[in-house]
């Protein structure tokens, strides 16, 4: 009999991952099918994109920098300088060859986890901040108030999570990628609403 697909893919998962990101990845699981569920996106597609949004997180910067460039997927001055950046870009390749999903808007919210981009898609939205949030996450500032505004508006709470990602980033002196910057730019409208204020 054949295994059940669902549980082929855990399972594949499982071993592509180590404990800590596994369980970060149930984490996102769960937190993403629940704003599926609040903001009426599809719930099946929800959580595919949150068990596969870091299934190359664990495999080495050259590999996922070969995967892309074998691809010729395009890769940003501060990807090279960063390769970790990669497993978003990767990640998508992976799911689509490895884990056969070819519906192109899980394949999107895969490619922009980690940096965001203007005008993005509801499931986009729910994968970036269901990341960011999900209840094994502990040590972002802010993160008890970003979590309520994950369910009263997602677009100031993408701009609250993408603004402090920039300050943790200026902190430590790390290059802003320019899909970050953009993410921000065109997110900040949504703050200047006192009530969606963290
Ligand atoms: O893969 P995760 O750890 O679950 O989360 P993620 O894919 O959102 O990656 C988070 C890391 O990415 C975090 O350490 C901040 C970093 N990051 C996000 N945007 C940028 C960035 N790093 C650089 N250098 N530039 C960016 O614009
Ligand atoms: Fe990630
Ligand atoms: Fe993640």
């Amino acid at each position: 009999m054949r295994m059940d697909k669902d549980t082929s893919l855990r399972e594949k998962l499982q071993n592509s991952l180590n404990t800590k990101r596994y369980a970060h990845t149930l984490g996102v699981e769960e937190t993403s099918i629940a704003l599926a569920k609040h903001y009426g996106c599809d719930q099946e597609k929800a959580s595919l994109a949150a068990l596969l949004h870091d299934c190359a997180k664990c495999i080495s910067d050259q590999e996922n920098l070969t995967l892309c460039l074998v691809h010729n997927v395009e890769i940003t001055e501060v990807e090279y300088n960063n390769l970790s950046l990669l497993h978003a870009k990767a990640g998508a390749i992976l799911a689509e060859m490895e884990y056969d999903i070819e519906d192109e808007e899980i394949l999107h919210a895969i490619i922009v986890h980690t940096t965001g981009e203007p005008n993005m898609s509801l499931l986009d939205k729910i994968i970036y901040v269901a990341d960011y949030i999900e209840p094994g996450r502990k040590d972002a500032p802010n993160l008890e108030c970003i979590r309520e505004l994950a369910y009263q508006n997602i677009d100031a709470c993408i701009a609250k999570i993408c603004q402090d990602t920039l300050s943790y980033l200026a902190t430590r002196n790390q290059p802003i990628d320019p899909g970050t910057e953009r993410t921000f730019n065109f997110y900040k409208q949504y703050m200047e609403d006192n009530r969606w204020k963290c």
